[in-house]
């Protein structure tokens, strides 16, 4: 693009095109005019404001409210000099400058506008100075970036608009040339002038075109906040900071080295493999060792990274420093994992855990690369998670020893709305990770898809704006400009504690992969990049022609790394490199060394604890003043208690109480988890005459307890089951819980179920214990508030159904007890559970098992309050265990050969089953076993029970569709089972159901069919 302003002493056509666009930007002005905080510059408008504002601070804009509240603002004392041109005053007046105004403007003519200066002291300005001055500056800030030089190529603009604005010349707002030379006193939000108090129009425009139009292009404005706008106005004005010393360039350049070099070897050694390399955006690697340098050096040492497919190998290798070694045998065919089983990932899903001593800051720095499936972003919202628990278990609070970096790709961040919900969590108390640094690999495609066809907002990293993160946009070919953006970035996040994005705009030199052919689709373009110098050569030649670096270095720095590359290949061939755990982004050192055999975990505490828990989890503080409702619940749960019972809520306080009595940490999230969607369990309680005072009793249980975090979430299921998950796989020792509002909204967070939670340890051997509570049941809510989508869970199991599952010889963990080798064999627990006792177990269970695996319940909604679902102590007291499925006790045990039907049944049918039976007088004639735990499919229980009811009809009941719930799952489980028996029902298993029809919704949404529906299916139950 042309330069707007070529030099102070050639006042030309273009100086003239100029002026508008950096005064008068329409766009620009159009945007000034609608963020209040920017729009009233007038000093009436602000005293006005100022006015309002000591009266009542919610009376004005919160922009306002904080410009005050940052005490930025001083009032006026005195009236000025300088009338404002005619000209300039209907100029303000079109801008909407003066709208507020317009009469003070004209009649008060001497008016002054006091300011604070950047350094806190007090200036004088003319108010038509002033006004230009702030105008010009702020404008040019704000849209300077739409004209900066940021594509390498030279063809697309980074914002998608390749136009000027209309009304560009200087005539069309009132101003000449002569007004070019006319001096303005420098407002004091600029750093521009340097030692200079005052500048020529010409000069202000071309240093704020060299610091803003070039080949870095800032968007910050809209931070509410003067002293950060000023932090980086500062970083980028004063010419000075952007200086490398020549240990800086050489460092640069050897890094340079390694990211290109890297690209190249693979290309050279496998050609046809696909590894999504690099090539057009090299200086990523500088880059994020510039980040990670300038981090380190103010005390970062855990860096939680995520990134996409795109220079993934060359960031595993050039910044976790992975050995080549590990890298290259992936490559080899031949070379299986020697360790570990699973079915394995692509090599560019990996990920990688790895402590290094950083050389800038002579620190130790550990790089976990959390590996992630294709899903592009999936993986932002399990770094977050993982960042936050590496944070919480180390006691950094303020995130100044832990922080994450997220690397996209300009599509997906546009594109894909779990950028925005993981956005959305960095500033929540309970998920802050207190600042990300983001750096998007801006190739300027997607796959084959131009960005003019794929997003709408002007520049890929839009959506950022939304928690005002600042945006350095930056030309990948200008290397000394995009180390400078990423130091200040780094700086920025060790400052402010917030994120910030860093804008990479470069070119893909091959295809999607290296098997694409991009000219078919992007011909255009790739002329172009089949000509562009790598930009190694591009920086090494100039760096070499000015005499900064010697060709002689550079040729040896190259060769020294040829050489690491050639040695590292011919030591790829042992298969020692070869082994699954190289690739575990979260190692558990000392988790269960042993090898087993482990006994089934006996998970019932003492009496003693669970009366401690019952008392404590209820104690207030002095004075506080709980609501009346709650009282009374209180008191009910007191009298519960009492009788040694506990219901469903108070199940769960004993085991997470109890888990909490053990040391262990717990942490519960989801939307409304802290009352509870259906008010049932109270964790957190509000002061009834106080704002924002809260209590969480559970965290008084005893001085050695573990702490329990319990918080309400952001609206969004994608972003917070992926943070938990991520938070899960941090320390297996502590009990992670995400609860849906209903299950039903749980499938807006598929990705994460789908690609992390059910596979995860199948791909990567990372384990997670990670709990999810999901309220299913069919109340009459409607087709949204009753179904969890059981059936999906229980078809992702990796269970044979055509198989009794027997104890086989594994590589892990030796096992002789059933139970327990299925649930380390499979590849999540499923459960539906009819007590609170087994509530308690199994939640227990989690943390008592010698491995990790995520566990799905159905959590239920009316048992919570029915009167019948409630446990004696007994069934929790020491000795007791979580019972995988329970049996008939009623009259039809007593003589199991007479009884006609035995139903299987799973959650809250059960007690409708019960009740129906019982008002049927069939109590002796059906036997009603309850599976507990869907999955793994406890086969041996089940075989005792058709064994012991051997002339009864074996039934399946649920009432979910027949297409969905529990049915289809074990309908194929109690076949294989009955077959293996040799036992001639089981055939009949097909024609036994008792439920509703198939459907497409998962249910009703009108009362009257709801209630036929259910009535209906306890008939069939019923029948014989
Ligand atoms: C959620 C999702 N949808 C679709 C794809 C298929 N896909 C793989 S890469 C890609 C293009 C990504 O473009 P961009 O984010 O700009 O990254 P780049 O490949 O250009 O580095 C697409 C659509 C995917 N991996 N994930
Ligand atoms: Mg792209």
């Amino acid at each position: 693009m042309e330069r707007l302003v070529s030099s102070v002493s050639r006042p030309s056509i273009g100086s003239i095109r100029c002026l508008p666009q950096l005064m008068l930007n329409v766009r620009g002005a159009h945007k000034v005019h609608r963020e209040s905080f920017l729009n009233a510059s007038s000093s009436n408008y602000i005293d006005e404001m100022y006015e309002q504002w000591s009266k009542d601070p919610h009376s004005v804009h919160k922009s306002w409210d904080l410009y005050f509240r940052n005490q930025v603002y001083q009032r006026p004392p005195t009236l000025g000099v300088n009338p404002p041109s005619p000209a300039l005053t209907q100029y303000y007046q079109m801008t909407g400058f003066l709208q507020q105004q317009p009469a003070a403007a004209s009649q008060q003519q001497t008016q002054l506008q006091t300011i604070s200066s950047g350094t806190g002291g007090v200036q004088e300005i003319p108010l038509d100075m002033k006004a230009i001055q702030d105008h010009m500056a702020v404008q040019a800030l704000l849209y300077g970036h739409h004209e900066a030089k940021l594509d390498p190529l030279g063809i697309l603009e980074a914002d998608l608009s390749g136009e000027r604005p209309e009304g560009i010349s200087l005539s069309s707002h009132k101003l000449n040339e002569s007004d070019l030379d006319r001096k303005f006193i420098l407002p004091p939000i600029t750093f521009i002038g340097g030692q200079e108090k005052e500048l020529s129009l010409r000069e202000i425009i071309r240093r704020l075109e060299d610091v803003y139009c070039q080949t870095i292009g800032l968007e910050y404005m809209y931070i509410n906040s003067y002293e950060k706008c000023n932090w980086i106005r500062q970083r980028f004005e004063d010419p000075e900071q952007k200086k490398l010393g020549i240990k800086d360039i050489e460092r640069a350049v050897k890094r340079l080295i390694r990211a290109s070099k890297f690209e190249d070897y693979l290309k050279k050694k496998w050609s046809s493999e696909k590894r999504f390399g690099l090539e057009g955006c090299e200086v990523l690697i500088p880059a994020m060792k510039m980040v990670i340098d300038t981090a380190a050096g103010k005390g970062v040492d855990t860096i939680i990274m995520g990134m996409p497919h795109r220079g993934r190998l060359n960031v595993l290798a050039n910044v976790t420093r992975k050995p080549l070694e590990e890298l290259f045998c992936q490559f080899d065919p031949k070379l299986e994992p020697s360790d570990v089983s699973g079915t394995g990932d692509v090599k560019y899903h990996l990920g990688t855990c790895i402590e290094r001593l950083n050389r800038a800051s002579n620190t130790m720095v550990k790089f976990a690369l959390v590996a992630n499936p294709s899903h592009l972003e999936a993986v932002d919202p399990v770094v977050q998670g993982k960042t936050r628990a590496e944070q919480f278990y180390r006691g950094d609070k303020a995130g100044d020893k832990a922080m994450s970096i997220l690397l996209h790709g300009d599509a997906a961040f546009a594109g894909q709305g779990v950028v925005y919900e993981t956005f959305h969590l960095s500033d929540l108390p309970a998920y802050t990770t207190h600042g990300t640094i983001h750096i998007i690999c801006n190739n300027q495609i997607g796959f084959t898809t131009d960005p003019r066809m794929a997003r709408s907002s002007p520049y890929c990293t839009d959506v950022a704006r939304v928690v005002n993160a600042p945006i350095f946009h930056v030309n990948a070919d200008d290397v000394a400009s995009v180390l400078h953006v990423a130091k200040v970035a780094a700086e920025w996040r060790c400052t402010f504690k917030k994120d910030v994005v860093i804008d990479l705009v470069c070119y893909r030199r091959q295809g999607h992969n290296e098997t694409d052919e991009p000219m078919f689709t992007q011909p255009f373009m790739y002329k172009k990049i089949h000509k562009q110098t790598p930009v190694l050569k591009k920086w090494v030649d100039q760096l070499i022609s000015e005499g900064t670096i010697k060709q002689d270095w550079y040729e040896a720095e190259e060769a020294k790394y040829q050489k690491i590359l050639d040695d590292a290949f011919a030591n790829s061939k042992s298969p020692a490199y070869a082994k699954d755990k190289n690739w575990l982004d979260s190692p558990w050192k000392g988790f269960f060394t042993g090898k087993g055999p482990f006994p089934y975990p006996k998970t019932g505490v003492s009496e003693e604890t669970i009366k401690t828990i019952g008392v404590k989890a209820h104690e207030l503080p002095e004075g506080f003043a709980l609501h009346r409702g709650l009282k009374r619940v209180f008191e009910n749960r007191a009298k519960m208690l009492q009788e040694r019972e506990v219901d469903w809520a108070l199940g769960e306080s004993m085991a997470i109480g109890s888990v909490l009595l053990d040391g262990h940490h717990v942490r519960i999230s989801g939307q409304d988890v802290e009352r509870g969607t259906f008010s049932h369990r109270h964790h957190v309680l509000h002061d009834q005459d106080k704002d924002l005072v809260f209590h969480v009793p559970m965290n008084y249980l005893s001085p050695t307890q573990g702490h329990y975090t319990i918080c309400n979430s952001s609206l969004s299921e994608f972003a917070c089951l992926g943070f938990e998950l991520g938070y899960s796989t941090t320390n297996p020792n502590s009990l992670v819980i995400w609860e849906a509002q209903f299950g039903d909204f749980a499938n807006t967070a598929q990705c994460i179920i789908d690609q992390f939670i059910s596979s995860g340890q199948a791909k990567w051997v990372r384990q997670s214990g990670i709990c999810l509570l999901l309220p299913h049941g069919y109340e009459g809510q409607g087709p949204e508030h009753s179904s969890a989508r059981l059936e999906r869970f229980l078809q992702m199991a990796d269970e044979d159904e055509d198989q009794v599952t027997e104890i086989k010889e594994t590589k892990h963990l030796h096992h002789n007890d059933l139970a327990m080798y299925q649930l380390d064999d499979v590849n999540w627990i499923i459960a539906h559970l009819t007590t609170p006792a087994n509530y308690f177990h199994i939640l227990r269970r989690q943390l008592a098992l010698p491995f990790r695996k995520p566990l799905i319940m159905m959590s239920p909604k009316s048992l919570l309050r029915l009167p019948e679902c409630r446990s004696s102590f007994d069934e929790m007291t020491t000795g007791t265990t979580f019972k995988r499925i329970y049996q008939e006790e009623g009259a039809a045990s007593q003589n199991a050969s007479d009884v006609k039907k035995i139903i299987f049944c799973s959650g809250k049918t059960y007690y409708d089953l019960y009740k129906e039976r019982a008002n049927n007088k069939l109590d002796t004639e059906i036997a009603i076993v309850r599976i507990e735990q869907l999955c793994p499919f406890p086969f041996d229980e089940i075989r005792k029970e058709l064994e012991k009811y051997n002339n009864a009809k074996v039934c399946f009941a649920q009432e979910e569709h027949k297409n969905m719930g529990p049915y289809t799952y074990c309908k194929p489980r109690l076949a294989c089972l009955l077959r293996s028996m040799n036992d001639a029902r089981a055939g009949e298993i097909n024609t036994c159901y008792a439920g509703r029809e198939a459907a497409a919704a998962t249910a009703t949404g009108i009362k009257s069919s709801h209630y036929l529906e259910q009535k209906t299916y306890m008939q069939q139950a019923m029948a014989f």
